[in-house]
Protein backbone atom coordinates (compact mmCIF):
# COMPACT_ATOMS: atom_id res chain seq x y z
CA UNK A 1 0.00 0.00 0.00
CA UNK A 2 1.41 3.63 -0.96
CA UNK A 3 1.32 5.77 2.44
CA UNK A 4 -1.01 8.42 2.30
CA UNK A 5 1.72 11.08 1.60
CA UNK A 6 2.51 9.49 -1.99
CA UNK A 7 -1.11 9.18 -2.63
CA UNK A 8 -1.67 12.94 -2.56
CA UNK A 9 1.51 13.30 -5.01
CA UNK A 10 0.28 10.86 -7.49
CA UNK A 11 -2.88 12.48 -7.26
CA UNK A 12 -1.39 15.92 -7.78
CA UNK A 13 0.70 14.62 -10.48
CA UNK A 14 -2.53 13.54 -12.30
CA UNK A 15 -3.98 16.70 -12.07
CA UNK A 16 -1.37 19.05 -13.44
CA UNK A 17 -1.31 16.19 -16.37
CA UNK A 18 -4.69 16.77 -16.58
CA UNK A 19 -4.44 20.50 -17.02
CA UNK A 20 -1.24 20.07 -19.26
CA UNK A 21 -3.19 18.14 -21.62
CA UNK A 22 -6.28 20.25 -21.27
CA UNK A 23 -3.98 23.31 -22.52
CA UNK A 24 -2.48 21.69 -25.15
CA UNK A 25 -5.72 20.94 -26.48
CA UNK A 26 -7.16 24.59 -26.42
CA UNK A 27 -8.05 25.20 -29.64
CA UNK A 28 -6.66 25.85 -32.62
CA UNK A 29 -8.75 27.22 -35.41
CA UNK A 30 -6.98 26.40 -39.05
CA UNK A 31 -7.61 28.28 -42.22
CA UNK A 32 -6.30 26.95 -45.56
CA UNK A 33 -5.32 29.27 -48.63
CA UNK A 34 -7.25 27.83 -51.65
CA UNK A 35 -6.45 27.92 -55.28
CA UNK A 36 -9.65 30.04 -55.67
CA UNK A 37 -8.40 33.04 -53.86
CA UNK A 38 -10.39 32.44 -50.78
CA UNK A 39 -9.90 31.67 -47.04
CA UNK A 40 -11.54 27.90 -46.16
CA UNK A 41 -13.37 29.06 -43.51
CA UNK A 42 -14.46 32.85 -44.66
CA UNK A 43 -16.26 33.24 -40.81
CA UNK A 44 -14.39 31.93 -37.48
CA UNK A 45 -16.42 32.26 -34.34
CA UNK A 46 -13.58 31.60 -31.51
CA UNK A 47 -13.36 32.17 -28.18
CA UNK A 48 -11.16 34.69 -25.85
CA UNK A 49 -8.10 33.41 -25.88
CA UNK A 50 -7.70 30.74 -28.90
CA UNK A 51 -5.67 30.56 -31.58
CA UNK A 52 -6.26 30.75 -35.25
CA UNK A 53 -3.51 29.64 -37.67
CA UNK A 54 -3.46 30.32 -41.42
CA UNK A 55 -1.96 27.53 -43.56
CA UNK A 56 0.07 28.35 -46.78
CA UNK A 57 -1.67 25.20 -48.79
CA UNK A 58 -1.76 27.71 -51.56
CA UNK A 59 0.65 30.06 -53.59
CA UNK A 60 0.08 33.78 -53.40
CA UNK A 61 -1.95 34.30 -50.33
CA UNK A 62 -0.70 36.36 -46.97
CA UNK A 63 -3.10 37.69 -44.19
CA UNK A 64 -3.38 41.56 -43.22
CA UNK A 65 -6.24 42.73 -40.91
CA UNK A 66 -8.46 45.81 -41.84
CA UNK A 67 -10.38 46.03 -38.67
CA UNK A 68 -9.90 45.13 -35.15
CA UNK A 69 -11.92 46.12 -31.91
CA UNK A 70 -10.06 49.79 -31.03
CA UNK A 71 -8.45 48.10 -27.87
CA UNK A 72 -6.39 46.08 -30.12
CA UNK A 73 -3.47 48.17 -32.91
CA UNK A 74 -3.77 46.14 -36.41
CA UNK A 75 -1.35 43.71 -36.19
CA UNK A 76 1.84 43.37 -38.98
CA UNK A 77 0.62 41.80 -42.02
CA UNK A 78 1.94 38.52 -42.74
CA UNK A 79 4.85 37.50 -45.09
CA UNK A 80 3.26 36.12 -48.57
CA UNK A 81 3.11 32.13 -48.50
CA UNK A 82 4.12 31.91 -44.83
CA UNK A 83 2.41 30.11 -41.75
CA UNK A 84 0.48 32.68 -39.51
CA UNK A 85 -1.10 32.40 -36.48
CA UNK A 86 -2.69 34.61 -34.05
CA UNK A 87 -4.10 34.45 -30.58
CA UNK A 88 -7.33 36.31 -29.84
CA UNK A 89 -7.37 38.02 -26.33
CA UNK A 90 -9.89 40.53 -27.14
CA UNK A 91 -13.55 40.41 -27.91
CA UNK A 92 -15.16 41.85 -31.04
CA UNK A 93 -14.68 41.35 -34.76
CA UNK A 94 -11.34 41.40 -36.92
CA UNK A 95 -11.52 41.48 -40.58
CA UNK A 96 -8.60 40.23 -42.56
CA UNK A 97 -7.40 39.82 -46.37
CA UNK A 98 -4.97 38.65 -48.41
CA UNK A 99 -2.99 41.63 -49.84
CA UNK A 100 -3.14 40.80 -53.22
CA UNK A 101 -6.53 39.62 -53.62
CA UNK A 102 -8.22 42.42 -51.39
CA UNK A 103 -10.03 43.78 -54.47
CA UNK A 104 -11.00 40.77 -55.53
CA UNK A 105 -12.60 39.94 -52.11
CA UNK A 106 -10.28 37.33 -50.66
CA UNK A 107 -11.48 38.13 -46.70
CA UNK A 108 -11.93 36.59 -43.73
CA UNK A 109 -14.23 37.26 -40.66
CA UNK A 110 -13.09 36.69 -37.24
CA UNK A 111 -15.83 36.88 -34.38
CA UNK A 112 -14.47 36.63 -30.70
CA UNK A 113 -16.28 35.82 -27.93
CA UNK A 114 -19.69 36.27 -29.59
CA UNK A 115 -18.72 40.20 -29.37
CA UNK A 116 -20.14 42.00 -32.25
CA UNK A 117 -19.61 45.99 -30.46
CA UNK A 118 -17.22 46.83 -33.12
CA UNK A 119 -19.67 46.05 -35.99
CA UNK A 120 -20.18 49.29 -37.25
CA UNK A 121 -16.55 49.98 -37.92
CA UNK A 122 -17.10 47.37 -40.76
CA UNK A 123 -18.57 50.85 -42.66
CA UNK A 124 -15.64 52.26 -42.28
CA UNK A 125 -13.41 49.90 -44.01
CA UNK A 126 -12.96 51.44 -47.62
CA UNK A 127 -13.29 48.64 -50.44
CA UNK A 128 -13.62 47.85 -54.00
CA UNK A 129 -17.19 47.45 -54.79
CA UNK A 130 -16.56 43.51 -54.75
CA UNK A 131 -14.92 42.96 -51.82
CA UNK A 132 -17.47 45.21 -50.34
CA UNK A 133 -20.57 43.01 -50.98
CA UNK A 134 -17.96 40.21 -49.57
CA UNK A 135 -17.67 41.63 -46.45
CA UNK A 136 -21.45 42.49 -46.61
CA UNK A 137 -22.67 39.14 -46.82
CA UNK A 138 -19.81 37.88 -44.16
CA UNK A 139 -20.98 40.26 -41.82
CA UNK A 140 -24.87 39.00 -42.07
CA UNK A 141 -23.78 35.41 -42.24
CA UNK A 142 -21.76 36.36 -39.32
CA UNK A 143 -24.52 37.68 -37.22
CA UNK A 144 -27.03 35.30 -38.22
CA UNK A 145 -24.80 32.23 -37.08
CA UNK A 146 -23.92 34.36 -34.02
CA UNK A 147 -27.49 34.49 -33.09
CA UNK A 148 -28.51 29.91 -34.02
CA UNK A 149 -25.32 29.17 -31.81
CU1 LIG B 1 -4.73 35.80 -51.93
Amino acid sequence: MYPFKELLNILSLWIALFAFTKAALAEAIRIEFTEFDTYSMEIAHVDVGDTVEWLPTNEGHNVEFILTPRTVSLPKKSRMNEFHSMIFEEPGIYVYGCTPHLNTGMLGLIVVGGDFHNIEDTDEIVLSPVAQSVLNRLVMKAKSESESR
